[in-house]
């Protein structure tokens, strides 16, 4: 039984209001092509008895002052895989984007990545300190930043070992696993510019580096045109205040740039001559390519995409007929401008239907409607930006790149639909 069926058990209704629909199409052949709904041959009590719910009261207002996610839901969390690494205080876990629709993520569900661990840190504890080659030193206050002007950005944030342990070969049971390293959240802050300007960056002045007030500081340096072009200092995500483990109170939101640079509990902005060379840019976050060679400085992450449902973990329940198909797509450069789906392993590929606004670097929601005739598929989805890049399968990626690498997987992904509706990780040759 999956998480999901067990949810929905502990819901105390007085049938199985599924196993009722599958009776009643089973014994009228009821689902006629292109119709979902069945129609009921006897009297369902779901509708002829008064339930619990209808025969009391509910909660009042104030049960749940900042409330959560009923209970059936329960099964949509971040997880972690545990042998991944070493300690969960320098580690990750992955947004269960297999059960999640549209495109904003929850902060409560979304992947975190620590190098030492969430820490507490409050408003009035805050200080934000500009040095470097800048004309003023300053220093600034939580309060001091909310009066720069404040704009609203969507952007997904994704951390480059996203799939990178897919690239052996397919490893991991779910798009939560094989592809959760995201979010995707709605920020509220102040351009870094409007921060640089104020401080005035000297000529001499060509990198901005960032750090962050936690233990490992996950200093990054970034070239002075993306730290002047639409990086944000944020605080809100998704209408609220940033979460403890997404940087409260103030977080770097570097669009279409890798995780990594996306500094939490940001704490100093300094402007140098060149790249700073730290542990985050030398000895992680670059390529090993087959050579042995490093390639340093891929902080775009190119077009992507992965059919969230059906997945490994979101099997098909209903068999075969009307069955949606849907996914996420995401490109660092710029826009999604087209999705493409494939159900048999890449050979046919049709279009996929856009939903929702197309925004710039941010993830874009696509689904496929088809009519599933309950044969097995090898479902694949390919994205392509406005650049024209087009989403490679694994195997051109391994060409290039070899095999030693971890980072910037964006491979196209495998899902074998079983005619049973479960679904496996797999790749096609
Ligand atoms: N200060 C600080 N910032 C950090 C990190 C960290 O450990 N400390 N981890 C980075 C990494 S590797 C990623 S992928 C993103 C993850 O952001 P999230 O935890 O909000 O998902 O934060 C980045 N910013
Ligand atoms: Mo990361």
């Amino acid at each position: 039984m999956t998480d999901e069926a067990k949810g929905r058990g502990a819901g105390g209704a007085r049938t199985s209001r599924r196993g009722f629909l599958r009776t009643a199409a089973a014994a009228g052949g009821a689902i006629a092509a292109g119709a979902v709904a069945a129609r009921a041959e006897g009297p369902d009590p779901l509708i002829t008895e008064v339930q619990d719910w209808a025969s009391g009261f509910g909660d009042p207002v104030d049960a749940t002052p900042y409330g959560l996610p009923i209970r059936f839901e329960d099964h949509v969390v971040r997880r972690n895989v545990e042998w991944l690494t070493e300690s969960p205080i320098s580690s990750i876990n992955f947004t269960p984007i297999h059960a999640l629709e549209g495109t904003i993520t929850p902060q409560g569900c979304a992947f975190e990545r620590h190098h030492s661990g969430a820490i507490e840190l409050s408003k009035p504890d805050y200080r934000l300190m500009v040095n470097g080659l800048v004309e003023r030193p300053l220093v600034f206050t939580y309060e001091d930043l909310t009066r720069f002007p404040r704009h609203v950005m969507t952007a997904f944030c994704e951390c480059a070992a996203n799939g990178g342990m897919e690239w052996g070969g397919a490893q991991l049971e779910g798009c939560q696993f094989t592809q959760g390293m995201i979010h995707n959240m709605e920020y509220t802050g102040v351009w870094l510019r409007d921060i640089l300007n104020e401080a005035g960056v000297r000529p001499e002045g060509k990198w901005v580096y960032a750090e962050g007030a936690d233990a490992s500081s996950n200093g990054r340096s970034m070239p002075l045109e993306k730290a002047m072009d639409d990086v944000m200092v944020a605080f809100f995500a998704n209408g609220e205040a940033l979460r403890k483990e997404h940087g409260y109170p103030v977080r770097l939101v570097v669009p279409g740039w890798e995780g990594n640079m996306w500094v939490k509990w940001l704490r100093r902005i300094a402007v140098y001559d060149q790249a700073v060379e730290s542990r985050e840019e030398t000895s992680k976050y670059t390529d090993l390519m087959a050579d042995g060679r490093a390639r340093k400085w891929t902080w775009v992450m190119d077009a992507k995409s992965v059919i969230t449902s059906p997945s490994p973990q979101a099997p098909i329940r209903h068999g075969k007929g009307p069955l949606v198909i849907t996914g996420l797509a995401w490109s660092g450069h710029g826009k999604i401008a087209r999705v493409d789906v494939s159900l048999d392993g890449g050979r046919n590929w049709q279009t996929a239907r856009l939903s929702g606004d197309v925004k710039p670097k941010a993830l874009t929601r696509f689904h496929l409607d088809i009519d599933w005739d309950g044969s097995e598929m090898l479902l694949q989805s390919r994205a392509i930006d406005e650049t024209g890049y087009v989403q490679p399968t694994k195997d051109q990626l391994r060409a290039i790149r070899g095999l030693n690498n971890v980072y910037h997987n964006n491979g196209i992904q495998t899902w074998w639909v079983r005619a049973d509706g479960e679904v496996e990780n797999v790749e096609v040759a």
